[in-house]
């Protein structure tokens, strides 16, 4: 059955893949999924046609046959569940790789999120000076126990699997802020989950959306 994703039309980073549908590329090419990819305008994320497709009139979605997902972590998981390749055959380590998705998307991505927040969209605010300091520790509180898991371990929890693919993508947010590099160990982990050739080719496929001349 055929798969269709949507993307921006333009990504607001300009193609540094940190949008999310990069995950969901990424996904596919891991279990070797052809995939067709729709780019929707900010106008077209909130006009009806999309709005029945996503609710909250975001990106990404995907399409299969009769299935319509949004939210990123649903469609990964979904990808993982239906085709090898992202999520190990053993009951318990599969349990254990959609636990690392989890709490990629529900304990580590939020504080991510609003440093930023912090940083660019309250970076004008008065306070915002008195309060990144404390945006930014919340995030490092949150990388230490990684760092604890991954000095000696190249992946999250024994080979690849959907956990590192979610947490590699969670910790890119980082990148902008510095924060990443201050934990070798963590910027050494998303360097590898960037030189699997599958990320190779998500990455490419939506640089090549962003950097095409305006048409
Ligand atoms: N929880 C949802 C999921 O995981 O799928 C969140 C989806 C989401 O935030 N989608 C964003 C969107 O459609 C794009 S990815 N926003 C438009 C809107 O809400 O109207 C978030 C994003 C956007 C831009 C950058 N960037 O430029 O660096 C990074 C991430």
């Amino acid at each position: 059955m055929s798969i269709t994703i949507t993307a921006f039309e333009r990504s607001p980073d300009g193609g540094q893949g940190l949008a999310r549908d990069t995950r969901v590329r990424w996904a596919l090419e891991e279990v070797g999924q052809a995939y067709t990819v729709r780019l929707v305008s900010f106008q077209a994320l909130k006009e009806p046609a999309h709005l029945a497709l996503h609710p909250f009139g975001q990106i990404p979605t995907y399409e299969e046959g009769d299935l319509v997902l949004f939210e990123t972590g649903a469609i990964v998981f979904h990808v993982a569940q239906r085709y090898p390749g992202l999520l190990p055959t053993d009951a318990n380590a599969r349990a254990r790789a959609i636990t690392w998705m989890f709490a990629a998307l529900s304990t580590v991505e939020p504080p991510i999120l609003e440093l930023g927040i912090a940083r660019i969209a309250d970076g004008d605010k008065p306070w915002s000076k008195e309060r990144l300091p404390l945006v930014q520790g919340r995030v490092r509180d949150r990388l230490k126990p990684l760092v604890s898991r991954l000095s000696a371990a190249d992946w999250l929890d024994g080979a690849f699997s959907a956990g590192d693919l979610m947490m590699v993508s969670v910790l890119l947010r980082l990148r902008p802020s510095g924060i990443l590099a201050e934990f070798p160990s963590l910027a050494a982990y998303v360097a590898r989950g960037e030189a699997r050739p599958a990320y190779k080719r998500a990455f490419d496929a939506q640089l090549a959306v962003n950097t095409r001349p305006a048409e």
